[in-house]
């Protein structure tokens, strides 16, 4: 019998959270009464940053999970997803959103117009926001980029919060204070931070109004771990959104495509893959529960189709 089970300690442990492997029982857990405790709580974080910060890789990890597609390349998350961690009497629930585009970047790469639907409009409804810098590209990190200095300037009353992320590519540590005076205008929390004198004077282009600052790596299991505990501990008394067995609102065969995708983007030379479409099917084998899965990719151009193979 699924169900939960209380701990002597009082913690409450739910069955895992994943996707079931066909869209129609996924919707049926969509659908399912959120089964939460009496004094339940919330928290729905937006992660926004620059197209390759680490927002995808970050929410896989706290979600314990690949849910979402992750790629050297831009544009590998292509609409807004959400996963959903739930642990004890809290439910998190986490936005991962396509980064930033503009028309001029949609031309650039040939990318759906789709991408160009306000990539924003999550974050109107979050408790938090996580801002996302990848600290190893010198660019980005001296400045917050202007789309999300914008949202955050449009959201002044959602707390916000600065990561620091990719800390496992920087070689002297000790830049990240300056990178954070950089990116925070000198101030976090009300107060001024105490840092050395920065050469260079604090840029115009950093946000004041952040409530903390996390340096970290995304890929690195117990640095997430802390991120998570401030996620728990900020959470407020309100209802769960979704039942405890719920882990994304994607259906198992988008999660294919957008994984499928993450790869034709790492192995297909340049533009190739972003013309590429697919059709997925799932099924499962019936003696063993085995999954199996059919994908067919169709390209607008001949010299792709005999280009492709080739490189898998
Ligand atoms: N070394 C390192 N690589 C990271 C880290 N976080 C993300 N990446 C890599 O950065 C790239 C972009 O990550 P992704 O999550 O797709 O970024 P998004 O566009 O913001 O969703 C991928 O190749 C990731 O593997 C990190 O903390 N350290
Ligand atoms: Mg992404």
């Amino acid at each position: 019998m699924k169900g939960k089970a209380a701990e002597a300690d009082g913690s409450t442990h739910h069955p895992p959270a994943s996707v079931p492997p066909h869209s129609n029982e996924q919707i049926g857990l969509l659908q399912r009464h959120p089964d939460q405790p009496p004094d339940s709580k919330v928290l729905k974080v937006v992660i926004i940053g620059a197209p390759n910060a680490g927002k995808s890789t970050l929410s896989n990890q706290l979600l314990g999970t690949k849910v979402f597609a992750v790629s050297k390349k831009v544009h590998t998350t292509r609409c807004r997803s959400l996963g959903v961690l739930t642990e004890n009497d809290t439910q998190i629930i986490l936005l991962d959103t396509p980064g930033l585009t503009t028309h001029s970047k949609v031309k650039r790469h040939h990318l759906d117009k789709s991408l160009l639907v306000d990539p924003w409009l999550s974050v109107k409804e979050a408790d938090l926001m996580v801002v996302m810098v990848d600290v190893s590209d010198r660019w980005m990190r001296s400045r917050l980029d202007y789309e999300v200095l914008k949202c955050l300037a449009q959201h002044p009353h959602i707390p916000a919060v600065l990561v620091l992320n990719k800390v496992d590519l920087m070689k002297s540590k000790d830049r990240l204070l300056d990178v954070t005076a950089q990116l925070t205008g000198g101030v976090v929390n009300g107060r001024r931070i105490q840092v050395r004198p920065v050469i260079k004077p604090p840029s115009q282009q950093g946000w004041p109004h952040f409530k903390d600052v996390f340096m970290l790596s995304s890929v690195d299991r117990e640095d997430v771990e802390t991120l998570k505990t401030y996620f728990i501990v900020n959470a407020k008394p309100g209802s769960w959104l979704y039942h405890s067995e719920v882990l994304t609102d994607q259906s198992p065969e988008e999660i294919c495509t957008s994984i499928i995708r993450e790869k034709l983007l790492e192995y297909l030379p340049q533009e190739v893959p972003y013309s590429m479409t697919q059709s997925v099917e799932l099924w499962q084998d019936g003696e063993n529960g085995q999954l199996d899965i059919s994908v067919k990719l169709y390209a607008i151009k001949e010299s792709h189709m005999v280009r492709s193979p080739t490189h898998f």
